[in-house]
């Protein structure tokens, strides 16, 4: 359910959506291409539009303006270095029962761990509660309805052993997203650079809509 917050523009008074942020890492075109070529081949699919795929940092929710504008400051507080990350292996969601999502993996990588805990970090010190669940960085690519347990074992086995070369993460960002009849539309609010960062190289980098 969208949740609605009172805005003052001018002499009118209006309703409009609160925000639902996210703190995540977007990926290079390249990325983003092999991973729009495993969004096929499973009945009952939706899948995530090639240019709204991201690996969640911080799933943040439902905030006022206020809010808003206090994260969007206070994530320029967070000090990490730039570094490299690789996409490795599929898998579905739950494990057991009937699989509702189908994810991508990414190889150990502590560097993104640190980045993650510093982000947690400044959160929490600007006052939001607390992440409750552990940290499982993944890319969703669909979710799913009644798919045919064969036809996931045909995916498993055309696509299970999907891997990417290393590639760098100059910067985070902060989203938000909003829900339609199609499902969410996300929005950068902001980037954050890494340290020691090169050029931004391929992301789609422009608000999204
Ligand atoms: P998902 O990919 O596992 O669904 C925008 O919705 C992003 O925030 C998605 O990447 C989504 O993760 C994540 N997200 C949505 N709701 C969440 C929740 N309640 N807790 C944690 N992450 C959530």
């Amino acid at each position: 359910m969208v949740r609605f917050m009172v805005a003052i523009t001018g002499r009118h008074i209006c309703l409009i959506p609160m925000p639902r942020l996210f703190v995540a890492i977007d990926f290079p075109r390249g990325i983003r291409e092999r991973l729009g070529a495993l969004c096929s081949g499973l009945p009952g699919a939706r899948w995530v539009e090639p240019e709204q795929l991201h690996l969640t940092l911080r799933f943040i929710g439902e905030v006022d303006g206020g809010v808003l504008i206090l994260v969007q400051d206070i994530l320029g507080e967070v000090r990490a270095g730039a570094f490299s990350m690789r996409l490795e292996g599929i898998g579905f969601f739950p494990p057991r029962g009937g699989p509702r999502v189908v994810w991508v993996g990414i190889r150990k990588n502590e560097q993104l761990r640190r980045l993650h805990d510093r982000i947690e970090s400044v959160l929490v010190r600007a006052g939001l509660a607390p992440e409750d669940r552990k940290f499982a960085p993944h890319i969703t690519l669909a979710r799913l309805k009644n798919t045919p347990a064969p036809r996931i074992g045909a995916y498993l086995a055309q696509h299970g052993l999907f891997s990417t070369e290393e590639f760098p993460v100059n910067e985070f960002l902060l989203y938000s997203s909003v829900l339609n009849s199609r499902g969410a539309r996300h929005y950068i609010e902001e980037g954050y650079p890494l340290d020691g960062a090169g050029q931004r190289d391929g992301g789609n980098g422009v608000v999204q809509g």
